[in-house]
This record gives C-alpha cells, structure tokens and sequence, in this order.
C-alpha cells in the first residue's frame, strides 16, 4: 500500500486538483508559491490552501518546500532573523496540521537539466542533463571568471567543442533553461521578468566564492540546530532534498549526494524531525550510489519518497526514462520502501505509511496539448504513479 501524492503548483497549476483526485493521489505536495522566500508563512494562508485542497476531497500531505533562504546558506548577518520567520513558519504550519516539510540546501540554482525536449524513440519527451553542455553554459555562455577548474579536463574540451557550435539562439534557449525555466516555478532565485537574468545570477554565485564544502556543511548545522527543536515542538517532520544531480556545479558545493553525507545530516542534530526526502533520481545519477541498501540505512528518518528512474550515460550525463525502464531497479527499491513500512508498522508507528510522489514524469499522449510544467505533465505521471501502485501492491503482504 502506498500513500500517493501528487505535486500541485497551486492556482496557477495547469493540472487542476479535480484532475488530481481523479488520477487516484489522496494526497497533494504543495507550498505556498506566492509567499516571496524568507518571509513568513502565516496561519491564514495555510488554511485558504488547505481549505481549498480538502474542499477536493484531498489532503495536504507535505510542503514541498518552505525554501531556505540564500542568506542562510550564506550565514548572512541576516540569517537569525530568517531563521526566526522559518521556524514561524514551521510551527504555523504544524498548527494547521502539516507535519512533513521538505527543504534543500542547494546553493543558488535547484535542480539542473540542459535538455527538457529530449525524445525517447516511441515518441515520448523526457529531460537530459548533458554535463558537458552545462559545463559549456557555464563556462561560455555564463562566461563565469576562472571557472575551468572546476570541472575535469576533457570534458571543458568537450564543452568548448559544444560552445562553438551552438547558435545564438540555442546558447540562449539553454540559459533560459536553467536558470528561469526550471526553477521559476519551484520558488526560483532569479525573477523570470529580471532584464539581465545571466548577471544576476552570476551575482549570486558569486557570493559563494569564500564558502566551500566544509562550511556549507556547518551552516546547515547552524540551520538545524535551531530549527529542528522548534520542527520537534510544532511536530513537524523535516526531510532534506538531496542534490540534482549530486554533483557541484558552477563551482558550488553540493552537500547531499551521498550516503555519507545523509549520515552526516541525521548524526548533526540527532531528532526524528530531522529526515530525509528520498529521491531517487537524484541519488541515483552516481553509480555509487546503492539505493535498496541505502532505504534500508536510512529507513527511519525517511519521511517523504520521490521515485523516479533515469538512464546514466558516460560523462556524468543521464536523462530520466520511464519509471520501470532505466538502471534504477525500481523493484528492489520498493521491495526496501515495503519493508520498512511494514517494520514501522510493527513498531507501532503511526506514521508507517511514507507519502510518496512520481517524481517528474515522460511527456506523453495528450500532455503535448496542454502546457504542464517541465517534468509534472499530467499523463506521465499519471502512467508513472499506476506503474508504482501496482509494483507496491504486488510486492505487499495483505497487511500493508
Ligand atoms: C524538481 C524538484 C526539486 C525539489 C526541491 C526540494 O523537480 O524535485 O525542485 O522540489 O529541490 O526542495
């Protein structure tokens, strides 16, 4: 049995909340996208969102995400007073009933693809991360100063192949691509309507050149130290997102790629408020990564799942293929969702059913004619979300 969940963007979602139900998710992922970042999320606000997704006969299941500020991140001399909204926000939220709320801790740029028009060979479109082509948008579009070293040799010999046969128009499609397209609409950081998108964001990496790995990491200790005893009180689940693709890019440190680092987060402030979000797209891009294994190490503190499958190809780059294709083996990692849900169960758990979403989805059928957001077209997601239910239903015992 699986507690579905569905991404819903809000009022201005082209997949409607009747959409939603009929698709068979009883629960919805959504946050307050009107809300700027860093201010609070207040009690009424909540509640028109709730109100209107109950009145759907749906719940809200989790916020995805209450964003972390770039002054946190930062450890900005603002960062106390963005902490103190956070944790109001946290605790409104948990007064209205919302108990898991999903976080990154990415610097200035979300998730990344180059490509959110690939096509499959039966038709279907899916997105593509190319590293080399980022690293081109990186190095000769963005033009970032010294940023070479920041990436392997051969493949900025690579890039700079890319960068001299890309037209105008394609270097500009692909900038727009990553840092408007895929992130305005995940509370992103750079305001689509802003006249010079390109040097803002450079602005704002920027800002990172003295913060490397290490110290990133300790202001997410900062961040959790304060926030995770408040998430305790208002009874409020937090689950870290993990990095996509976890790897650094544009000189950045990424801090939530790996087992060892998912260890390093829950042994930072010991508490079952400090969790997971279990992505398997996004861990899955490094081999190294063994996900069965790591549900089983993490089974406790993983309070949210996103599935997903993706095909790794050489040179770090993959693109997302259909939820039973691809080299994630999404049995194997059911089987471990399975199984900790029914050793929840014996515990005594009461939250022993972990909501789980499609994460992103292939564009199929009748998703061309509308204009859904990159990676949550309705179909897709729809076939994606039936494939999991009958794989969960399959692999159970009756009881869960
Ligand atoms: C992309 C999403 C991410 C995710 C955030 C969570 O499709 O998976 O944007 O929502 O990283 O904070």
């Amino acid at each position: 049995m699986l507690l579905k969940t569905w991404r819903w963007f809000g009022a201005k979602d082209s997949v409607t909340l009747g959409e939603i139900r009929q698709v068979g998710a009883t629960g919805i992922v959504t946050a307050l996208h009107h809300i700027p970042n860093g201010e609070v999320w207040e009690i009424a606000e909540i509640q028109k969102v709730k109100n209107e997704i109950e009145s759907h006969g749906l719940t809200w299941e989790v916020v995805e995400s209450l964003p972390v500020s770039e002054g946190i991140k930062q450890a900005t001399p603002d960062r106390d007073r963005l902490i103190t909204n956070y944790i109001t926000s946290l605790k409104n939220l948990g007064s209205c009933g919302i108990r898991t709320v999903v976080y990154n801790f990415m610097p200035v740029l979300d998730w990344a693809r180059t490509d959110l028009q690939f096509h499959l060979p039966d038709g279907a479109e899916t997105m593509y991360f190319d590293f080399p082509t980022f690293i081109a948008f990186d190095l000769y579009i963005l033009k970032r100063a010294d940023g070479e070293k920041d990436y392997p040799p051969h493949l900025v010999h690579i890039a700079r192949e890319i960068a001299s046969k890309m037209t105008v128009e394609e270097a500009e499609k692909l900038a727009y691509n990553v840092i408007i397209k895929t992130q305005g609409f995940i509370d992103g950081s750079i305001d689509g309507n802003s006249a010079d998108p390109k040097s803002a964001f450079l602005d704002l990496i920027r800002k990172y050149q003295q913060i490397d790995g290490m110290m990133l990491r300790e202001h997410l200790r900062y961040f959790l130290s304060k926030v995770i005893p408040a998430a305790e009180e208002a009874g409020v689940r937090m689950c870290i997102h993990p990095d996509d693709p976890p790897f650094p890019l544009l000189g950045l440190p990424r801090i939530v790629k790996t087992a060892a680092d998912l260890q390093w987060i829950i042994d930072a402030v010991p508490s079952s408020s400090n969790g997971i979000t279990f992505c398997t797209g996004s861990l899955g891009v490094r081999a190294d990564n063994q996900l069965p294994e790591m549900i089983r190490q993490f089974g406790p503190h993983i309070h949210f799942l996103h599935l997903r499958n993706l095909k790794r190809l050489e040179n770090s780059c993959f693109y997302e293929a259909g939820h039973l294709d691809g080299d994630l083996n999404m049995k194997e990692i059911m089987k471990a969702v399975v199984s900790e849900q029914v050793r929840r169960k014996k515990e005594g758990r009461t939250d022993w059913l972990i909501p789980v979403r499609p994460d992103h989805g292939l564009k199929l059928l009748y998703d061309f004619s509308r204009n859904d957001n990159p990676g949550y077209p309705l179909l897709g997601r729809m076939k994606a979300l039936a494939q999991l239910e009958g794989l969960a239903l399959g692999l159970s015992d009756k009881e869960v």
